[in-house]
C-alpha cells in the first residue's frame, strides 16, 4: 500500500514537472526575454547566477565559464555543491528539484534570501527545459554525483561516478536548436557581464574561457565597486586620488557605494539592486542624489567654503557634474518595476540609502577636507556654468521664437507627418546629402545633410553643446527638445532616425560622435530603438553580364570566387557615398524593401560608458590601446 501510494506520487510529480517544463518550451521569451542572442546568453547568465548566489554565501571563490567548440557552456564553481538528499516534500534529490522543477529556487533555498537575480530570475530548471542536453556534476560529501537530461527530461537517476575531496558544482547545457534560431556566443558580451560580475563580488574570480578560439580572460578586483569606478574612468581625469566608498547594512539591506568626481563634465551613475543593473533608476537612486545634493550644500556651509556673498545653492545637476558612481545594493524582496523591469520599487530603500550617504559622505568630508573643497568647487563652476548656460538658453529661445519653430533650412523633410511611418538620415557631408534627397522617397524619407564633424559632447559642458550649430539642426529636426525638463522622446518626428557616414576612418568617427551624442544627451531614443546605422556596400564587384553589391570583405572574396572565369571582373572600393550615384544609394543602402540597418541597442550600460568615455575622452593613451585591442569589436560597436 505505502509503496503504491508512493509510485503515485512520483507519477504525480512527473506529471507536473512535464507541464512546467511544456510551459517554457511553448513560451520560452516569457521566461527568458527572447529567444534571439539576447536570450541564449542570458541561459548563461542564469547559471552563472546560481554559483554567484554560492559565492554570496561565502562558500564559492572561483566560477569557470566555457564556451566549448560546440556552443555548449560549462559552468563550474568551487561552492558546496548542489545537495542531493531527497527532498522532503517532492521526494526526489534536491538537485533534481532544482533542474526540473520551475520556480523550485526560492521554495528550496529557505536559507535568508536569493540575493542575486538575473534580470527574471527564473532558475536552472528553465536553462534545462530550453536545452537538447544538459549535465550536472556535483562533488559533495566526498562523492562525484552525476545526473543527465534532454530537454529538461531526466535520463537517468542521480548516481555516483567517483570520489572526490573538493566541493562544488558543473553544469553543462547546450541550447536547443528547435528553439533557439542561431546558437553562437560572442564572447564580448559574456566577458562585458562576467566583468561587471566580478567587479560587483568582492572574493571572487570569474573566469571565462572560449574553446574556439582558445582565448581566455580572468576577473577578479580586490578592490570591488571601488575599482568599478576606476575602471569606468580609465580614460578620465579625476579630481581625487582613490575613490570614495563606503557600505552599511540597514534593516538587513547592505548597501554599497564608491564614487569618485572627474575633469569631465559627464554624470555616471550606476545603480544595481541584487547584481541587476537598475537602468531606470528608483527609491535607491533617487535616495543617493537626494542625500549627495542636502550633504554637499550642508558642508560647504558648515566649513565656510561658499563665498560670504555668494548665495548659491548647489542643485542636483551641480553634485553630479563630472561624477562616476555605483550604488550597489541587496535586498531580500526587490521589486522591480517599469517597461524593461529594471526600475525598482521599494519604499523603504530611498530612507535607507539616504541615511547612508548623509552620514558616511559627510563623515568622509570632514574625515578628508582637502578632497571636500575640491568636490565643493567643482560643484560651484558647474552651478556657474548652469547659470551662464540659462542666460544663453533665454537668449537663443528668443532667437528661435522669432523663427517660430521652423524647420533647419537643410532638412529636406518627407510628406507623410505621422512618426510612425516616416524616417530620417542624417548625412555625413553635403555631396551625399545631395545623392540621398535625390534617390530617397520623398514621402517617408527625410534628409539633414550634416557638415563636417558634429562636436565631441564627451568634452563639452551643456552650454557649449547647445550653442553648437550641427547640435541644434539636428535637435530641431528630431522636434524632441534637449536637456532635463525640455527633452521628451515622445515629440520625434520620425520612427526611425538613420545614421549615414562613409565606410572611412572619418565616417567612423562621425558616427562615434553622433552615437556619443544620443547616449549621453537622448539616451531613451536608444533605449526605445528609434537609433539605426545605414550599411552601404563597401564594394560593387562587376563582370562582363552581372553586378554585385558586396557589404563586407567575406561577401567580396565569395563573389570573386563566383565570378571567377569570366573575363572583364572589375571590383570597384566605396570609400565615400558621394561615389553612388542617387539611384545606386537607393538600391544600396536606402530602399526599405532591400536595405539593411542596423538597430543600436544598449546591453551594458556600464560597458557603453566605458566605450564612450574611452573614444572619445581626453586620454590619448587609454583610446589608442582601446582601438587597438578591440579593433573588432569598435567595427561593431553599433549593433
Ligand atoms: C547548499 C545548499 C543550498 C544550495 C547550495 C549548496 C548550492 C547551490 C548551487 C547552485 C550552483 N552552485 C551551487 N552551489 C551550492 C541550498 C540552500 C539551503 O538549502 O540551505
Amino acid at each position: 500500500m505505502d509503496n503504491m501510494k508512493e509510485n503515485m506520487e512520483y507519477t504525480a510529480d512527473n506529471i507536473q514537472i512535464l507541464k512546467g517544463l511544456e510551459a517554457v518550451r511553448k513560451r520560452p521569451a516569457m521566461y527568458i526575454g527572447d529567444i534571439t542572442s539576447r536570450g541564449l546568453h542570458h541561459l548563461v547568465y542564469e547559471i552563472v547566477d546560481n554559483s554567484i548566489d554560492e559565492a554570496m554565501a561565502g562558500y564559492a571563490t572561483k566560477i569557470t565559464v566555457s564556451i566549448e567548440k560546440d556552443e555548449s557552456i560549462i559552468v563550474e564553481d568551487n561552492g558546496r555543491g548542489i545537495p542531493v538528499d531527497i527532498h522532503p516534500t517532492e521526494k526526489i534529490p534536491a538537485a533534481e528539484v532544482v533542474m526540473t522543477m520551475l520556480h523550485a529556487g526560492g521554495k528550496f533555498d529557505k536559507s535568508s534570501y536569493k540575493v542575486s537575480g538575473g534580470l527574471h530570475g527564473v532558475g536552472a530548471s528553465v536553462v534545462n527545459a530550453l536545452s537538447e542536453y544538459c549535465s550536472l556534476e556535483i562533488s559533495r560529501d566526498g562523492n562525484i554525483y552525476f545526473q543527465e537530461y534532454e530537454r529538461g527530461i531526466v535520463k537517468n537517476k542521480i548516481k555516483v561516478i567517483g570520489k572526490s575531496k573538493k566541493t562544488g558544482t558543473i553544469t553543462k547545457f547546450l541550447a536547443d536548436s528547435k528553439i533557439f534560431s542561431k546558437i553562437e556566443y560572442n564572447y564580448d558580451t559574456l566577458a562585458q557581464r562576467l566583468r561587471e560580475l566580478a567587479f560587483l563580488t568582492k572574493n571572487l574570480k570569474i573566469i571565462l574561457e572560449d574553446k574556439r578560439e582558445d582565448k581566455q580572460e580572468e576577473f577578479h578586483y580586490e578592490g570591488g565597486i571601488s575599482e568599478f569606478v576606476e575602471y569606468l574612468d580609465s580614460a578620465r581625469k579625476p579630481l581625487h586620488k582613490k575613490p570614495i566608498y563606503f557600505e552599511k547594512v540597514v534593516d538587513d539591506v547592505p548597501v554599497e557605494i564608491a564614487m569618485q568626481y572627474n575633469l569631465s563634465y559627464t554624470e555616471n551613475i550606476l545603480s544595481y539592486c541584487n547584481n541587476v543593473n537598475t537602468i531606470e533608476g528608483g527609491t535607491h537612486l533617487s535616495g543617493f542624489k537626494a542625500a549627495l545634493t542636502r550633504t554637499l550644500n550642508s558642508y560647504a556651509q558648515k566649513n565656510k567654503i561658499f563665498k560670504s556673498n555668494d548665495k548659491i545653492t548647489l542643485q542636483g545637476e551641480d553634485v553630479r557634474e563630472g561624477l562616476t558612481a555605483i550604488i550597489s545594493l541587496k535586498v531580500p524582496e526587490p521589486q522591480f518595476e517599469g517597461q524593461t523591469k529594471t526600475k525598482l520599487g521599494n519604499s523603504e530603500l530611498k530612507g535607507i540609502v539616504e541615511t547612508i550617504v548623509n552620514e558616511k559622505l559627510f563623515e568622509y568630508l570632514d574625515e578628508t577636507p582637502s578632497t571636500g573643497k575640491i568636490i565643493i568647487e567643482k560643484s560651484l563652476s558647474a552651478a556657474r556654468a548652469r547659470d551662464a548656460a540659462r542666460k544663453a538658453r533665454e537668449l537663443t529661445r528668443r532667437k528661435s521664437a522669432l523663427e517660430s519653430g521652423s524647420l533647419p533650412g537643410k532638412l529636406a523633410d518627407c510628406s507623410i507627418k505621422d512618426p510612425e511611418h516616416c524616417e530620417v538620415y542624417l548625412v555625413e557631408g553635403d555631396s551625399a546629402g545631395g545623392s540621398a534627397k535625390q534617390g530617397r522617397d520623398r514621402r517617408f524619407q527625410a534628409i539633414l545633410p550634416l557638415k563636417g564633424k558634429i562636436l565631441n559632447v564627451e568634452k563639452a559642458r551643456f552650454d557649449k553643446i547647445l550653442s553648437n550649430d550641427e547640435i541644434k539642426v539636428i535637435v530641431t529636426a528630431l522636434g524632441t527638445g534637449i536637456g532635463e525638463g525640455d527633452f521628451s522622446a515622445e515629440k520625434l518626428r520620425y520612427g526611425k532616425v538613420i545614421i549615414m557616414t562613409d565606410a572611412d576612418v572619418d565616417g567612423s568617427h562621425i558616427r562615434t560622435l553622433l552615437l556619443t551624442f544620443f547616449y549621453r544627451y537622448m539616451k531613451e531614443l536608444i533605449e526605445l530603438g528609434k537609433i539605426y546605422i545605414a550599411q552601404p556596400p563597401l564594394y560593387k564587384i562587376k563582370n562582363k553580364s552581372n553586378e554585385f553589391y558586396a557589404y563586407d570583405e567575406d561577401e567580396k572574396e565569395k563573389t570573386i570566387k563566383r565570378f571567377n572565369g569570366s573575363k572583364n571582373i572589375s571590383i570597384q572600393r566605396y570609400k565615400g557615398l558621394g561615389e553612388m550615384n542617387p539611384d545606386q544609394l537607393w538600391n544600396t543602402t536606402m530602399d526599405p524593401e532591400k536595405r539593411t540597418i542596423l538597430r543600436v541597442t544598449l546591453e551594458n550600460a556600464a560597458e557603453a560608458d566605458y566605450i564612450f568615455s574611452t573614444l572619445m575622452g581626453d586620454d590619448v593613451e587609454p583610446r589608442r590601446n582601446f582601438i587597438e585591442a578591440n579593433a573588432k569589436y569598435v567595427k561593431n560597436l553599433d549593433i
